[in-house]
């Protein structure tokens, strides 16, 4: 009989209507050579936070490796369903992997897996949050837990995030839990306003819509919004004002475009929340890296305004580092080798991650660990093709650096060079800028989703423009020596608009020598290596725009991104002036209204812009030129 049953059974057979979908399934796990743990991690104030924790097998005394985020933990912590850890986490976490740390990515309170409800980079708890948490409390209850109940872990917790993720590294730096022990911002969001994510200098950067439809219209990934034409530059022109195109596609419903359609100016909104100026308050108690790269088309401001906020309360050199590197934004993460056109000496970036970050990382979170030999600064060089260690930074300024910034005025006939305009040369230079026809801030189609061109905008060649009538161009003769620039280039533009109000955007541009045999296509390339957008009302205040006197030679005076290059002989430089790079930007309407955002279509109006070179009304960049010892 039981031979018989034993039969029966070897035989039995799934009947073909058993519905395949089973109740429930989990797939083996046995064979990985990690642990993974999802909990909720309860807050202050009993929110609970969606967290993964990934844990090399066996581990015991590992650190932890810490980033906070708004984009889906479950998906950050796995490229790939994978046995090996290596190959589970993302490419920037392999040197942690293989030095046996313990990683956890947590979803921020109101987005994907965590409960409570979501406020875009939430502000601290103060003028603008009146509640009891915020992200540095979250960060605070989070790192306490993690350093209690993670038998595996020596309860030492580093924290790491780029941009979003970076001001999340930010928060938690505010009052400190004392488990973290090292931070690196990397490209942290820290003033949207002044020239992170949102703005630059009062612009609005209307590539933002697609990130607030996909942040806020649901706790999930939310959408982008559908384009009426292939090229954006079409798609926005037609819409008509930054606030026209919101509406109609129902951005009004949401509460974080009201919020910055209701602070177009630098209000309390924006600078109070404007974290390098939170930072300049607080103790320094964690060693962190501020960290972004030198052609970042997102979070250009927010590490290199923080290190300058921090540097002066660190009077041992043992707190607060820099670290900028030829990248797009948050470039760190993955390969470096090369930046659009430009081919570097390997994988900057994982140059940076293994022979740097890590040792930094691992001195103050691993136990035993020696200490790391990182040098206070560094940055790419990125003309000379290697990094540069150096003790402190800037290396030239306007005053109190090594060496002091030189004036490179733009002069008569398309000049640029050090010495003054002269009173007997032509006195400016004249275009019309025509809000119909905005210069574009890349070769057309502008099309979105093509991650490419956004990335490498920012080192596009500007003969794509340098020919069209409302774009000035200045240029210096071939250099017989090379010239060095490290800091941060500073504008003074004298100009006039026939207008009530303008944008001027200037370029600090590398010109290659006509022809360069080792890489022909690099013949003439305009490289720019700094430049930024400044709206005209904020010339004399940010907080307060005024109308701006028509026809008046004016100072417009603004800080360009830091470089650390060198023009090399042969090469020129070239200073680019225009009023537009649309549709990046939204469009100025050249009359002064109370907020851009609801310009009428009767406020666009052509306007004759003058760019001045008298010895009275001399325009100029202030390079940082180091002198030759
Ligand atoms: N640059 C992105 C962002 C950060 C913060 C606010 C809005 C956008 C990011 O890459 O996370």
């Amino acid at each position: 009989l039981a031979m018989g049953l034993m039969a029966a059974c070897a035989h039995a057979q799934t009947a073909p209507m058993t519905p395949d979908i089973p109740a429930s399934f989990t797939a083996p796990t046995g064979a990985n050579d990690y642990v993974k743990r999802v909990v909720m991690i309860p807050m202050r104030d009993g929110v609970k936070l969606h967290t993964v924790i990934v844990i090399p097998k066996g581990a015991h005394n590992a650190p932890i490796l810490l980033t906070r985020t708004p984009y889906n933990a479950d998906k950050r912590s796995e490229r790939e369903n994978a046995p090996h850890m290596l190959d589970l986490l993302p490419e920037s976490d392999e040197e942690f992997v293989q030095a046996g740390y313990i990683r956890v990515f947590q979803d921020i309170r109101g987005k994907y897996g965590s409960e409570g409800p979501y406020v875009m980079t939430l502000p601290l708890r103060g003028s603008l949050n009146s509640g009891k948490v915020d992200e540095s409390t979250d960060a605070y209850d989070t790192i306490g837990w993690l350093s209690k109940n993670l038998p595996e872990s020596n309860g030492k917790v580093g924290m790491i995030g780029s941009s979003y993720e970076g001001f999340t590294v930010v928060m938690a730096l505010v009052n400190p839990n004392p488990a973290l022990k090292v931070a690196a911002p990397e490209s942290p969001m820290v003033d949207g306003w002044m020239g992170d994510d949102w703005f630059h200098y009062g612009a609005y950067r209307q590539t933002n819509f697609d990130y607030i439809t996909g942040q806020t219209t649901q706790r999930g990934m939310g959408y982008r919004i559908p384009r009426e034409a292939y090229d954006d530059y079409t798609t926005f022109l037609r819409a008509g004002s930054a606030g026209d195109y919101a509406r109609a596609n129902g951005l009004d419903g949401l509460p974080f475009w009201r919020k910055i359609h209701e602070n177009s100016a630098y209000t309390q909104f924006w600078s109070a929340q404007a974290l390098d100026k939170v930072m300049a308050q607080q103790p320094l108690k964690v060693p962190t890296m501020w960290l972004q790269g030198l052609w970042d088309q997102e979070d250009m401001y927010g590490a290199i305004h923080s290190y300058e906020a921090m540097e002066p309360k660190d009077s041992s050199n043992t707190m607060n580092y820099l670290v900028m590197g030829p990248w797009f934004h948050s470039q760190v993460n993955v390969n470096g080798s090369t930046l659009g056109p430009l081919k570097w000496a390997g994988d900057t970036a994982l140059q940076f991650r293994r022979d740097v970050l890590l040792p930094f990382f691992s001195q103050y979170l691993k136990d035993g660990a020696p200490k790391a030999n990182t040098p206070p600064v560094l940055i790419y060089n990125t003309a000379e093709n290697h990094w540069d260690r150096f003790t402190h930074w800037p290396l030239s300024c306007a005053h109190g650096c090594d060496s002091t910034s030189r004036p490179l005025y733009l002069l008569a006939d398309g000049r640029v060079a050090f010495e003054a305009p002269k009173a007997s040369d032509a006195k400016y230079d004249e275009y019309t800028s025509d809000p119909a026809k905005p210069v574009p801030y890349e070769p057309r189609p502008v099309v979105d989703t093509d991650r490419d061109a956004w990335r490498r905008w920012l080192l596009n060649d500007q003969r794509f423009v340098d020919d069209r009538p409302d774009v000035l161009t200045y240029v210096s003769a071939p250099l017989s020596s090379p010239l060095r620039v490290s800091g941060a280039p500073q504008v003074n533009l004298v100009a006039s608009t026939s207008g009530t109000d303008s944008d001027w955007v200037v370029k600090v541009i590398d010109v290659y020598p006509d022809t360069v045999p080792s890489n022909p296509s690099m013949g003439g390339y305009e490289l720019p290596i700094s430049l930024d957008i400044f709206r005209g009302r904020y010339r004399t205040s940010f907080e307060h725009p005024h109308a701006i006197e028509a026809n008046a030679p004016l100072a417009y005076s603004f800080r360009l991104p830091t470089v650390n290059h060198v023009f090399e002989p042969g090469h020129r430089i070239m200073v680019q002036v225009q009023s537009s790079l649309f549709p990046l930007y939204d469009r100025n309407p050249q009359t002064f209204v109370p907020n851009i955002f609801d310009a009428k279509p009767a406020d666009y109006v052509k306007a004759t812009q003058r760019v001045w070179h008298t010895p009275d009304h001399a325009s100029f960049v202030s390079l940082p030129v180091v002198s030759s010892p």
